[in-house]
């Protein structure tokens, strides 16, 4: 008995003795403190100095007012963060004790017990080192010291004879928005941005797992697995692959033997998967997700374990000389897949404030608003595994940009190593994903050295403009370049976004453009008709926040300021002509709405989603000569006036509504010319519909049919074709200041409309809008909650608002037809019994 009892005590002791022991330093008491007082704030890890500053009361709310440019005294400081935490007995007896700053913002020296044992100087990398050394049982005091970014940038620029595009903040390798944009206030933040991790093992531990694809067939996916695994001695152990996803078949589990070698070394594993089920982007079919769980092991004891999940599809960016150009298009699983998507920025300028919930939701958001490609632009952050599982499961594929944009970077050997360090982590970090789409070089850094006068603006001797040219030809044409093929291999490398500046005839003919003629160039919406690239990865148009995101930054606070040229709102706008550029636009199409400012934002949010409808029904409409439309930009960092069509708090603006209706995978676009109009059907789905019905309807603003039409159409599948042609005829006798045209397609025997489209003749100041009457009936509309609205007369862009309430809804801004009943749909989580009476309508009309 005795013996047994030793046996299984022994047994035990060993296997603890061996397991893998990791825990978060995350709440072990931060606190934090300016490193010349002397003084400890508590402080929250992850988390930024702005915000620990913010939540002990010792500054305002950066984002409030004016109060940003009182703030800059922060990012020229060093501040200190510290805290205290206990090792164990049983974690002080492993043989490794490794401590993980899984991101640090950006200058950092880390002192254990008093002693530096980490120096960092990237927010793109982790940092890890094994403290044994350093650590004592019990208790131990963590100190981390984080530099001025801003003066350390300084100085680096001061070592280079000439200055570099984009100046000081080049040499720091942190987000680059943090410094300001055109839509981004300058917040220089520093702190322990990501969280902190003790990691105490023995014996041996797999340090990552990546997947590759070998084979993808309808019977079979064969993977392989390849793991790299730190082990201490030449040993002999096992490797467990389980496939944990039971919807894929009986949960499965292979065994492999390995012999370790001393130190880290990568194992491959072959894994098949019979009958496998393909990931597919939103629109086209499910995101099919499989988790593997990979152990390792000996006979009595599990060292490690980790969980990677993958998608099987097959990605290829089909960039090949064309009878038109350079062609720019992806193929998902062999098809050719048209991108609906945008540009997406940091969600917030304090990035730890960005939460799990709020990747899912804004995830969510691109998916109802039925895109299938969203960018992670250059001058904000290689995101947070949260997004990149929001995007898998939601069926988002991502061009994945390197962390460079709008600017030249240095070519100093330690500035080569952080990156190519960088560059590695990262690939590394995401390449499992399904999503990922495309690794990206930069961008607009080939668009600004050829386009926007650089060499004349700073001067530069032809030396010095060769050497700065070839740093980055360097940097993006082979350093970031090779990590990606040696690194991935599975996926294509665009070294620049654009390739081409707008301003050159050949960017609508070759590679992906930014078409930024409309906004910068001042040229009208109807531009974007012709001027259409094959992959339109960047254009857009501002329109204000809702009005309720900018009273809670103070606009309304003293009634003196809720006019276009207060200082708040100033503040909240980045581009040096933004509201000059909108009033300009706006005579074009609208009438002024006279010193109002919530007019005034509610026909800048209008104007915005004319725009985006002109710009994305013009790409889709040359499908396949254009292959993708991505907007600028999906979200913001702050409350401001931006391109973005979601604002900071993640209301909805007129133009994310539009979005959602002209990205549906079958939409009719109207078009005019001379003598005919034409009814373009363009589908995204890859089957044809062999029967259709297409009603036209002229009408007046008041609702009188002039002419109406049936006809029975086709519509091909994965293709845009003109299903009508009428000949302008039909209208005369009309004033077309007085007239729509209603296209609907439905189909035989289902009782939804699969594509609408309402189009008029003239701009819409010119219509002769009549008041109408309407009324708003609550519905039974089964487990969700809705409201129908009905109107006697045309209502031009309808904007429904809710008093008290801040809530998307199933549609709004849109145009109510006269007496057809428009059903609107709340979150379930709403009672409209008790929202009815605060329910409001504002229509173009109501602005005159
Ligand atoms: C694009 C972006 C950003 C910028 C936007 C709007 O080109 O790459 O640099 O914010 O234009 O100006």
């Amino acid at each position: 008995m005795k013996k047994i009892l030793i046996i299984v005590c022994t047994f035990f002791i060993l296997k603890v003795y061996s397991q893998k022991i990791e825990r978060s330093l995350n709440d072990c008491n931060w606190t934090f403190k300016n490193k010349d007082d002397s003084l400890w704030h508590p402080a929250k890890v992850p988390g930024t100095i702005h915000t620990d500053l913010l939540e002990n009361k010792l500054i305002p709310d950066p984002f409030f007012g004016t109060n940003e440019k009182g703030l800059h005294w922060i990012d020229s400081g060093s501040w200190q963060y510290q805290c205290f935490f206990d090792i164990s007995p049983n974690e002080f007896a492993k043989n490794h004790i490794e401590l993980q700053f899984k991101g640090l913002d950006t200058y950092a020296s880390v002192y254990l017990n008093g002693r530096l044992i980490l120096v960092a100087d990237n927010m793109f990398r982790s940092w890890a080192t094994d403290i044994k050394q350093q650590a004592i049982p019990g208790k131990n005091k963590l100190n981390i010291v984080f530099e001025s970014a801003v003066l350390k940038g300084q100085m680096l620029a001061k070592k280079l004879a000439y200055t570099l595009p984009g100046e000081d903040k080049v040499f720091t390798r942190k987000a680059q928005y943090q410094y300001g944009w055109d839509w981004g206030p300058r917040f220089v933040t520093c702190g322990i941005w990501q969280s902190v991790l003790l990691t105490c093992w023995n014996k041996a531990r797999l340090v990552s797992i990546q997947s590759i694809q070998k084979t993808l067939n309808d019977t079979i996916a064969e993977l392989q697995f390849k793991c790299e695994i730190e082990s201490d001695n030449e040993d002999r152990f096992y490797i467990a692959i389980s496939n944990i996803v039971s919807s894929h078949g009986t949960p499965f589990t292979k065994f492999y033997t390995i012999q370790t070698k001393k130190g880290r070394t990568t194992y491959s594993f072959d894994y098949k998967i019979q009958k496998p089920k393909r990931w597919w982007c939103n629109g086209l079919g499910k995101a099919n997700l499989y988790t593997f769980n990979v152990a390792l092991d000996d006979n009595n004891t599990q060292f490690d374990s980790k969980q990677i999940t993958i998608g099987l599809r097959t990605i290829e960016l089909i960039n090949e000389k064309d009878s038109i150009g350079t062609s720019f298009y992806f193929k998902l699983n062999g098809i050719p897949v048209f991108m609906r998507g945008a540009n997406y920025i940091p969600q917030d300028n304090f990035i730890p404030r960005v939460n799990k919930a709020a990747y899912k939701t804004i995830i969510k958001n691109a998916a109802d608003a039925n895109m299938n490609m969203l960018r992670v632009w250059g001058g904000g952050i290689y995101e947070k595994d949260d997004f990149y599982e929001a995007c898998d499961k939601n069926g988002i594929l991502v061009w994945q940009d390197f962390m460079f944009a709008c600017a030249m970077y240095p070519g100093d050997s330690n500035f080569i190593q952080n990156v190519a360090a960088e560059a590695k982590e990262q690939v590394h970090r995401l390449r499992n994903h399904p999503c990922i789409a495309l690794w990206c070089g930069n961008n607009e850094i080939t668009e600004g050295w050829q386009n926007w006068g650089w060499q004349k603006q700073y001067n530069y001797s032809k030396k010095d403009s060769t050497e700065i040219a070839d740093n980055n030809t360097y940097i993006f044409d082979h350093l970031i370049k090779d990590i990606v093929i040696n690194n991935d291999g599975s996926r294509p490398y665009w070294s620049s976004s654009p390739s081409i500046g707008w301003g050159h005839n050949e960017s609508y003919s070759n590679g992906d453009s930014h078409y930024w003629g409309v906004w910068w160039g001042m040229e009208p919406f109807e531009k974007y008709t012709t001027k259409t690239g094959r992959f339109v990865s960047e254009y857009g148009f501002q329109g204000m926040p809702n009005i309720s995101a900018l009273s809670k930054v103070g606009l309304f606070k003293n009634n003196s300021n809720n006019e276009i040229d207060s200082a708040v709102l100033k503040a909240h706008q980045k581009h040096p002509k933004g509201y000059e550029t909108i009033t300009a636009y706006m005579l074009r199409d609208y009438k002024l709405p006279k010193n109002n400012i919530e007019h005034f934002a509610y026909i800048s949010q209008l104007l915005q989603a004319d725009g985006m409808r002109i710009a994305i029904e013009a790409h889709r409409r040359r499908k396949p000569y254009c292959m993708g439309t991505m907007y600028w930009q999906l979200n913001d960092c702050w409350p401001v006036t931006s391109w973005s069509t979601i604002d900071y708090y993640n209301n909805y603006k007129a133009s994310h509504y539009q979005v959602i209706r002209s990205y549906k995978n079958v939409i009719l676009s109207v078009t005019e010319d001379k003598d005919s109009i034409y009814i373009y059907a363009i589908s995204d789905q890859l089957q044809n519909i062999e029967k259709a019905e297409l009603s036209i309807q002229l009408a007046k603003l008041t609702g009188q049919k002039q002419w109406s039409k049936r006809i029975a159409v086709k519509i091909e599948a994965n293709a845009s074709k003109v299903i009508v042609a009428l000949p302008k005829d039909i209208l005369k006798g009309n004033d077309l200041n007085n007239l729509y045209l209603n296209s609907t397609l439905t189909i035989p025997g289902i009782d939804s409309i699969k594509a609408n489209s309402i189009h008029y003749f003239v701009k819409p100041k010119a219509l002769q809008l009549k008041k109408a009457r309407y009324t708003i009936t609550e519905n039974n509309c089964d487990s969700t909650q809705c409201f129908t609205i009905t109107a006697d007369a045309l209502m031009k862009n309808v904007m429904i608002k809710i008093d008290g309430l801040e809530t998307n809804l199933s549609d709004n801004y849109m145009d109510l037809l006269p007496n057809e009943p428009k059903t609107i749909y709340l979150p379930k989580s709403l009672n409209v019994k008790e929202l009815k009476n605060k329910i409001k309508l504002l229509s173009l009309i109501d602005t005159y």
